[in-house]
């Protein structure tokens, strides 16, 4: 990592993310990642893909990867992203991201990724059983984003460190290659209530499409008698409700709950409490219910009725992927010639 301060990056400001298509998506990427890219598109400009190559860092039917794209589009449509404001596209349909991949994963250092907390929760205890595409997924992460010359990435807590990582990889590109401020530092935005959602069974672990257990989280695909059940079961504790948040350490399970009524509800966790002080959950879990079914049954109704036109969705990708292409080939020109590729 270089030393000196780097040197402001003075292009326009951009917006990237992404969703893998790896499962249902839950409440915890609704909150943490597609509630802010349909508020920031009307900010920004907005490239949001579906991340089909890294969902391949795990093992994926071929016969069911494109229905799984289409639903992570669908999700992205539902939820209120509008393909004339924002790009909307599939990564398999830029190849530069890859391209770009191999660049920066001669830029990355070992070391670096090496403290990867994700690489050690999904490789688990036999990390060498694990991809070498599931180890080198956040250098792919950092050409996706870098390939837009993107500025903000709106995810949720748990990509944090993928993000820092990013920044590393751009700085040390812009320092190797001595092109202050090529790559912009790209900035996580992760505020929010809905950061870090909990799964329902346990408080202590993230929701998660791979927790085994679907009571642990809300699909977006859930009806609303799904939506009523899963926070009726959903773990609590005996106690009420207290005043503070201080109130709630060392309740994982409450506090997630609470977390999660003030994401939906657009209030603060404080503004909660000041409503639900001294009522158990007993009184409490019945309006999360409502709320939940209020906000995310319309969103399932809607991904339901644009999956009944896979045409249309395919229509959207292929647009956005020509403008997504139109930014990213220029990029990976530009860098093809400053790394001094003979066919740069
Ligand atoms: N529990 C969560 N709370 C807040 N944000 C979350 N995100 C994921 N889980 C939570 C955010 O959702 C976006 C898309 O995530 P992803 O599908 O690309 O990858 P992920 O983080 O690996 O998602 P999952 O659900 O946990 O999938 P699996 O089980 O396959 O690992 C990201 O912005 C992420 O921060």
């Amino acid at each position: 990592m270089t030393e000196q301060a780097p040197a402001p990056f003075t292009g326009e400001k951009r917006v990237l993310s992404g969703v893998q298509p790896t499962g249902d998506l839950h409440l915890g990427n609704y909150l943490g990642a597609l509630v802010k890219f349909q508020r920031l598109q009307h900010e920004i400009p907005t490239f949001i893909f579906v991340a089909d190559y890294h969902a391949i860092t795990e093992w994926q039917d071929p016969a069911k990867l494109k229905a799984q794209v289409r639903e992570i589009a669908a999700a992205y449509l539902a939820t209120g992203l509008d393909p004339k404001v924002a790009t909307i596209f599939a990564q398999s349909a830029v190849p530069e991201h890859a391209e770009l991949a191999w660049v920066l994963n001669c830029v990355a250092r070992l070391g670096w990724l090496d403290r990867m907390t994700q690489f050690k929760d999904k490789a688990g205890k036999h990390k060498e059983r694990a991809s070498v595409g599931l180890y080198t997924y956040p250098v792919l992460q950092a050409a996706d984003i870098l390939v837009y010359k993107a500025t903000h990435v709106p995810v949720g807590e748990d990509q944090r460190q993928h993000l820092e990582l990013t920044r590393d990889i751009a700085q040390k590109f812009n320092h190797d290659f001595d092109r202050p401020g090529f790559f912009p530092l790209p900035e996580a935005l992760t505020q929010g209530p809905g950061a870090r959602i909990m799964s329902l069974r346990d408080g202590t672990a993230k929701m998660s499409k791979s927790d085994p257990s679907d009571y642990a989280r809300i699909n977006l695909t859930d009806d609303p008698d799904a939506i009523a059940q899963k926070v009726r079961k959903a773990r609590t504790d005996a106690e009420p409700l207290p005043e503070t948040m201080e109130g709630l350490e060392g309740r994982a399970e409450a506090k997630n709950l609470v977390t999660i009524y003030a994401a939906l509800a657009g209030q603060t966790e404080a503004q909660v409490l000041a409503e639900f002080a001294g009522h158990g959950f007993g009184a409490f879990k019945p309006k999360l219910a409502d709320l939940a079914v209020s906000v995310m049954g319309p969103i399932g109704a809607e991904m339901r009725r644009l999956l009944a036109d896979p045409a249309e969705i395919d229509r959207i990708l292929t647009a956005g992927a020509e403008r997504a292409r139109a930014l990213a080939q220029p990029t990976m020109r530009e860098v093809k010639s400053i790394v001094g590729f003979w066919a740069g």
